[in-house]
């Protein structure tokens, strides 16, 4: 099975995946994760994208896209269960770029779930975890960000028949069971 997850910064995505790769044995690329790995080992990719991260803005596109071409192509030869993404794409370009490297590798999306969470219970998650980029400045600013670059991608995969809605509040595993519902119906 092929997945996107879709969801504000903070609506529980990363939270969701243990369960998700548990149950479908699905392998997962984190563009979050890769990037704050990158940042972690002071890589030139990590010094160009940490200021972005710091202020809540998307990390620059061929930074983002190197890193998917990369992973996905491993990913797809390795894991014949196929793979879910996590935090990208996160704008038009990045969707349109995904869209071109599935058609090439004949990999196309089965399903883009998409976690329904409003913006003062995340901002609340996010100032309750304390990561570094999880100051109410940096949160109100990735809730700018995503309001006008990434919710624009929930029209864009309802257009295309795949966009899955997924209730992001109550206890984590009552939205896992809603997530298993949406995910036995295309499997
Ligand atoms: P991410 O790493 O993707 O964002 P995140 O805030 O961790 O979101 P996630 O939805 O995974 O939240 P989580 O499960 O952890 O991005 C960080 C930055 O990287 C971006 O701002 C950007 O700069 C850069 N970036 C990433 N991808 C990019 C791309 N494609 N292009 C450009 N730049 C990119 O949950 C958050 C909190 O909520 C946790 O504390 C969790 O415990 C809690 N929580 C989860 N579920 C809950 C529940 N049901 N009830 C209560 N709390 C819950």
């Amino acid at each position: 099975m092929r997945i996107v997850l879709l969801g504000a910064p903070g609506s529980g995505k990363g939270t969701q995946t243990d369960a998700i790769i548990a149950r479908y044995g699905v392998a997962t690329v984190a563009t979050g994760d890769l990037l704050r790995a990158e940042v972690a080992a002071g890589t030139e990719l990590g010094r160009r994208a940490k200021p972005y991260m710091d202020a809540g803005e998307l990390a620059p596109f061929d930074i983002v896209l190197g890193m998917i071409e990369n992973g996905l192509k491993t990913l797809a030869q390795t894991n014949p269960k196929g793979f879910m993404m996590d935090g990208f794409p996160r704008d038009l370009a990045q969707a349109e770029a995904l869209d071109g490297l599935l058609t090439r590798i004949g990999q196309p999306l089965d399903i883009v779930l998409f976690f329904e969470v409003d913006y003062e219970e995340i901002v609340k998650r996010l100032l309750g975890r304390g990561r570094a980029d999880d100051n109410e400045e940096t949160i109100r600013n990735r809730l700018r960000v995503y309001e006008e670059k990434t919710a624009p991608l929930i029209d864009y995969y309802t257009r295309k028949g795949l966009l899955r809605q997924v209730k992001g509040t109550g206890s984590i595993e009552e939205i896992s069971q809603r997530i298993q519902a949406a995910l036995d119906a295309v499997a």
